[in-house]
């Protein structure tokens, strides 16, 4: 595995600013209302491309499902980094309703404990009514953070239900935003507040990362002095705000253009194969959570054969690896690549 990135080493959305890698929302959007910017928030918040299991936060959060004994995608690949004793731990947790998360501790990985949140299955839940994806997720984000707000530092997410269970990556990530902030801000105001130092979100795939520099920037809008000279916060010239061009993709390879250093950059893309995409038979038996936060059952959705999850085909390797949860060394969006 590659050596763990440290805090100090993702990027905030402030040095995204700074260095030009995220671009204000463009005006079109930057209606009234947008939140009102602020560099401290934007200083306790980070984007990045990685491995999660590379992450060196106090917490990682774990894409898992109800029985909490692994999967593929980042489960798989958390649970293989992680080692089997992982698995010991979660056998004792006695499994996880979704839209709520169990933690336990790192293991063989960086960070000090994993944070098992189960996301919905975004076609299961939609049926239930329209805003039910968004409730259930909404509740894994604001779980998690509570229960990393316990252990203090930092946290990194991945993007939750946006692999297997086929939640449209721009939906989730602004659900996952708003709930960041909303969180954040409860957390100052209240005594004894201000308990995570900073919230990661680690895309791992481009269309993650597209959809994240699209919202992050209305989410976390950037404040005058956070803006290269000579570009206005109320600026949006053209292509500002266009992730594709926050993140531009290396038209000879195809890959995203990640400013890795080379050497580095070849060890990754050299030997990998194609690797043929699972399907995963979505089986598992979905508990929910009401209104006023009891658990009830769901209705059982998938059928007694359960349903096929379809993905879209992988565009590349790191995609390909994504989705079968083999583990690669961190490539970032930081400043330093
Ligand atoms: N680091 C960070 N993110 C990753 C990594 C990684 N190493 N690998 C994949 N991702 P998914 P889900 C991203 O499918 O949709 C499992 O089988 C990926 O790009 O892992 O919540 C569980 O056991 C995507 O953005 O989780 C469940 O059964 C995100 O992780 C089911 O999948 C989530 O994709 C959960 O499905």
């Amino acid at each position: 595995m590659s050596a763990p990135l440290l805090l100090s080493n993702i990027p905030t959305v402030s040095d995204l600013y700074k260095d030009g890698q995220l671009q204000p929302a463009p005006t079109d959007s930057a209606d009234a209302s947008l939140p009102t910017p602020s560099s401290a928030l934007n200083s306790k918040v980070s984007l990045i491309r990685a491995s999660i299991t590379t992450l060196a936060t106090t917490s990682i959060v774990n894409a898992a499902n109800n029985s909490l004994l692994g999967g593929g995608g980042v489960d798989g690949a958390i649970h293989s980094a992680a080692g089997y004793s992982l698995y010991e731990e979660c056998k004792t947790l006695d499994g996880c309703d979704t839209g709520s998360a169990k933690i336990t501790s790192g293991y063989a990985l960086p960070c000090n404990y994993i944070i098992h949140a189960v996301g919905p299955v975004y076609h299961r839940a939609g049926r239930v009514s329209a805003d039910y994806p968004a409730e259930l997720l909404r509740s894994c984000y604001k779980t998690s953070l509570d229960l990393a707000a316990e252990k203090g530092g930092s946290i990194a997410f991945s993007c939750l239900s946006t692999g297997i269970y086929g939640y449209p990556s721009g939906e989730a990530a602004e659900v996952a935003g708003k709930e960041v902030r909303r969180w954040l801000e409860e957390d100052e105001k209240r005594e004894g507040g201000g308990r995570l130092e900073r919230v990661v979100f680690c895309c791992f795939e481009m269309k993650d990362v597209r959809a994240y520099t699209e919202w992050l920037p209305k989410i976390f809008p950037p404040t005058a002095k956070e803006l290269p000279a000579g570009k206005p916060a109320t600026e949006a010239g053209p292509g500002t705000g266009q992730s594709s061009e926050a993140v531009s993709e290396d038209t000879t390879t195809n890959q995203p253009s990640l400013k890795k250093p080379k050497a580095e950059s070849e060890a990754v893309d050299e030997g990998w194969e194609p690797i043929e995409k699972p399907s995963e038979t979505i089986s598992d038996k979905t508990t929910d959570i009401s209104e006023e936060g009891e658990k009830v059952e769901a209705p059982d959705l998938a059928g007694s054969d359960g349903e096929k999850v379809e993905k879209p085909e992988p565009r590349d390797v790191l995609e390909e690896a994504a989705v079968s949860g083999k583990v690669l060394p961190a490539n970032t969006l930081g400043k330093d690549w």
